[in-house]
C-alpha cells in the first residue's frame, strides 16, 4: 500500500462521517424513528418543498442513515452516498435511476451472480438489453458498445473469478460514448481502489461485505460525483424503497473505523494462503491477483492499493475434491458471503452463482471446479494448517479411489 496513502485514508476511516452530537456524543446516535415531527404545518409543507432543510420520514433521509452515506462518500472521493438495503437493491437503483426501455448495457461476464440475473429478467423485461462481455479485455468493451449504450458495468476484481478490468481504458471508451461508467468496488472496498480516481461516474457497494466487516449486516450503498445525480438517484431510491436502515447504518459505520487495518490484515494472510494453496500438488489452479501467476497481476498493482482478501482455485480432483475440502474445513465456515473478520468457503457454481444458470457460468469461466475462499484476519498459520488438514482428506480418499480402481 502506498504510505501517504495509507495515513490519510487511516484517520478519514475514524473521523468521515462524523459531527457534533447532543450531549458530546463522541459517535453519531441511532435515531430509530420511522418519522419525524415538524414544528408546524407550515415547516412541514417548507420540507416537502425543498425550501427548507431537515429530515421528514427515513425512507426518505434520516441522520444515522446519513452520517454513513457521508463517510463513504469521502472515502470514495464522491460528493455523496445513498444507502439501500442490500447490495442488490443498490444494483437494482442504479439501473432503476439510469436506464429505461430501449436502452443496452455492457456489464462484465465475472459479476455476482444475482447481478446478471437482474440484468437478464427484471431489466430485460423492462426493456433494457445487457452485452455481457469479459471486461478484464478492454477491446471486448470497445466493441460491445452500441449507439444506444446508456451505462458500462465493470465489477473489478470480478466475483468469483477475480478478473480484473482496466477502469481507466473503460472510462474512457464509456464516456466516448456518453455512457455512464459504473463500478462494483465491493471486493475491493475504498481502502484498495478508488474507481472515481479512474474516471468511474458512480461506484457502488455491498456492505455486507468488507466495509461492514462483521458478517452481521446486509447493507449497499451507491457513491455519486455531482448534486444533480445525487438528487435523481435520491428519488429513485425513495420510490424503489429499499433503504438502509439506521441501526444497520449505525452497525456498518462502526465497522468502518477499523477498514483500514482489517483491509492491511486480509492482504497480508491472502497472499500467504494463495502461495501455499499455489505450490500444493492437489491444486490445479489459484487466482489471486497479488500472485504473479494472475493474467492482470500488472494491471492490479497499477489500479489497486492492495489485491485484496478473495482467493478462487481449482482442485486437481474437480468438483468432488472441491466438496470433500469444503466439508473438510474446520476453522474456514462454509458459507456464502465473504469480507468479514472470519474465514468464509464456497463453491460458487452450486452457491452464490447458481441462479444465473450454467450457460452463462460458462461464458464467464466460472467453472464447476472452482472453489471461492474469503481469507479473514484470523492468524495466518491456522488458516493454512486448517487448509493442510482438509486437503490431507481430499489425499486420502483420492489414494483410496486409487486403491480401489487397481
Ligand atoms: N456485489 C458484489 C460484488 C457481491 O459480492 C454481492 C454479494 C453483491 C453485490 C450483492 O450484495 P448483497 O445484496 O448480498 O448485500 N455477494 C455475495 C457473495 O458472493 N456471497 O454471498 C453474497
Amino acid at each position: 500500500m502506498n504510505k501517504e496513502q495509507k495515513k490519510d485514508f487511516e484517520t478519514k476511516c475514524v473521523h468521515a462521517g462524523m459531527g457534533e452530537y447532543e450531549f458530546g456524543s463522541v459517535v453519531p446516535p441511532i435515531y430509530q424513528t420511522s418519522t419525524f415531527k415538524f414544528k408546524s404545518a407550515q415547516h412541514g409543507a417548507a420540507l416537502f418543498a425543498g425550501e427548507e432543510k431537515g429530515y421528514i420520514y427515513t425512507r426518505m433521509l434520516n441522520p444515522t442513515v446519513e452520517a454513513l452515506e457521508n463517510c463513504i462518500a469521502e472515502l470514495e472521493g464522491g460528493y455523496k452516498g445513498l444507502g439501500c438495503a442490500s447490495g442488490m437493491a443498490a444494483v437494482h437503483t442504479v439501473f432503476g435511476s439510469l436506464t429505461q426501455a430501449g436502452d443496452h448495457v455492457v456489464c462484465s461476464t465475472a459479476v455476482y451472480g444475482p447481478t446478471t440475473t437482474l440484468l437478464n429478467s427484471i431489466m430485460k423485461k423492462y426493456g433494457v438489453e445487457t452485452t455481457f462481455v469479459d471486461t478484464s479485455n478492454t477491446e471486448l468493451v470497445r466493441s460491445a458498445i452500441k449507439p444506444n449504450t446508456k451505462v458500462v458495468y465493470v465489477e473489478t476484481p470480478g466475483n468469483p473469478t477475480l478478473a480484473i478490468s482496466d477502469l481507466k481504458e473503460i472510462s474512457k471508451i464509456a464516456h466516448a460514448n456518453n455512457a455512464i461508467m459504473v463500478v462494483d468496488n465491493t471486493f475491493m472496498s475504498p481502502a484498495l481502489q478508488s474507481p472515481i480516481e479512474f474516471g468511474a461516474d458512480i461506484v457502488l457497494h455491498s456492505l455486507t461485505k468488507f466495509l461492514n466487516g462483521h458478517a452481521d449486516v446486509v447493507g449497499g450503498i451507491i457513491v455519486v460525483k455531482d448534486e444533480e445525480t445525487y438528487k435523481h438517484f435520491r428519488k429513485t431510491l425513495n420510490q424503489l424503497g429499499g433503504v438502509i436502515d439506521p441501526f444497520n447504518s449505525f452497525l456498518v459505520h462502526r465497522g468502518i473505523k477499523t477498514l483500514s487495518i482489517r483491509m492491511q490484515k486480509h492482504c497480508e494472510n491472502a497472499i500467504v494462503v494463495a502461495e501455499y494453496l499455489e505450490k500444493h500438488p492437489l491444486i490445479k489452479k489459484v487466482f489471486y491477483p497479488g500472485l504473479k501467476s494472475h493474467p492482470q497481476y500488472e494491471l492490479a498493482k497499477k489500479q489497486q492499493k492492495g489485491s485484496g482478501g478473495m482467493i478462487t482455485f481449482e482442485l486437481e480432483g474437480g468438483f468432488e475434491a472441491g466438496q470433500v475440502l469444503m466439508n473438510s474445513v474446520k476453522l474456514c465456515q462454509l458459507a456464502v458471503s465473504l469480507g468479514g473478520v472470519e474465514s468464509l468457503i464456497q463453491h460458487p457454481a452450486s452457491m452464490t452463482h447458481f441462479s444465473m444458470g450454467r450457460e452463462a457460468r460458462m461464458a464467464a469461466e466460472i467453472s464447476d471446479g472452482l472453489v471461492r475462499l474469503s481469507v479473514g484476519i484470523e492468524n495466518v498459520n491456522d488458516i493454512v494448517k486448517d487448509l493442510e488438514q482438509a486437503l490431507e482428506k481430499v489425499n486420502e480418499l483420492q489414494s483410496k479411489e486409487v486403491e480401489h480402481s487397481l
